[in-house]
């Protein structure tokens, strides 16, 4: 444990392969794919991916059903045994269909009680649900926060779906954004830790995610995980379809090294999909489609 960090903290952290560097060499986290729907529209998004919103080529995940995803958790628990963290990160938003969500928390921690619980969220419907995720005792929430002030929003963000409306514009991004930092402080005054992944958009808000890592780190935001956009205009991204390019691995790099000594910064992301199975960077996820798990596993 290093010497500064409170023993609170450590015991959250010491298995969790997203929250602590050392330990993604030995735990393994698993996604399941229950949340379908999005709340927002974010301009780089393919709907099939994530932790945490970015988009990624690949095949589409499969969405499960909470005792669909009860009966995955089993099955892969009884055959990888680093596995430590269940995370629900897309392909649409976890907090946005809350009803399947916490379904599978709650189904999952009955047969697996020592299971750690994670989600990833845009935040905008994150405040509603705060005090469940105490209640479930989610230790780890991801928001995916990649503006703090609304006019580079627009340029990111063209529609959000909030209190059964559609709003667009600069009103949409205001609305995001004070939710993204409700939440977060909300979750810093209950002791669950935060990681915020920022999608960095060459000449949208490049620049200004050192803006966004000043925020959050004064809302108590545990780590910031700054990833790059990866746009391909064949797997459907609004970005991809204007050109937009994502960041080279050296503009990611220095940016990221602006952000020493801010925000402590996540640096070991593999950029997970929906339904991501074992240690990071590793995905045996084929290994555990539904065709392939039994109707009862014990
Ligand atoms: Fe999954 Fe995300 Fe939880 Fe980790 S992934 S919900 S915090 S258990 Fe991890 Fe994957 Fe990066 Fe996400 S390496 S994309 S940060
Ligand atoms: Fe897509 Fe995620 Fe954005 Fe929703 S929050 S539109 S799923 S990238």
């Amino acid at each position: 444990k290093p010497e500064d960090m409170d023993t609170a903290i450590w015991e959250k952290i010491k298995d969790h392969p997203c929250y602590s560097e050392e330990a993604h060499h030995y735990f393994a986290r698993m996604h399941v794919a229950v949340a379908p729907a999005c709340n927002i529209q974010c301009n780089y998004c393919n709907r099939k991916y994530d932790c945490a919103n970015e988009s990624r080529p690949g095949v589409v995940s499969e969405k499960l059903t909470p005792d669909q995803a009860r009966r995955k958790v089993i099955a892969v628990a009884n055959e990888v045994p680093q596995l430590s963290v269940l995370g629900i990160a897309g392909p649409g938003d976890a907090c946005y269909d809350w009803r399947k969500t916490k379904a599978t928390f709650e189904e999952v921690s009955r047969d697996i009680p020592d299971i750690k619980l994670c989600i990833s969220t845009n935040g905008l419907a994150l405040p509603d649900h705060v005090d469940e995720l105490v209640e479930m005792n989610v230790d780890h929430v991801t928001i995916t926060i990649n503006m703090v002030d609304p006019e580079i929003g627009t340029k990111i963000y063209p529609w959000i779906f909030y209190r059964n409306r559609r709003y667009t514009g600069l009103e949409a991004s205001r609305i995001l954004h004070e939710r993204q930092m409700l939440g977060l402080e909300m979750l810093t005054a209950r002791g669950i830790l935060t990681k915020i992944n920022s999608v960095m958009i060459p000449g949208v808000n490049d620049e200004h995610l050192l803006e966004v890592n000043k925020w959050v780190k004064e809302r108590g935001a545990f780590l910031h995980n700054v990833m790059p956009l990866i746009s391909d205009p064949a797997h459907g991204t609004h970005f991809g379809l204007t050109g937009q390019r994502g960041p080279k691995a050296m503009e990611l790099k220095a940016l990221q090294d602006k952000l020493e000594g801010g925000a402590k910064l996540m640096r070991h992301c593999r950029q997970c999909r929906a339904d991501a199975v074992g240690l990071l960077g590793e995905d045996r996820g084929q290994e555990f489609t539904l065709d392939q798990i039994p109707d009862e596993v014990a």
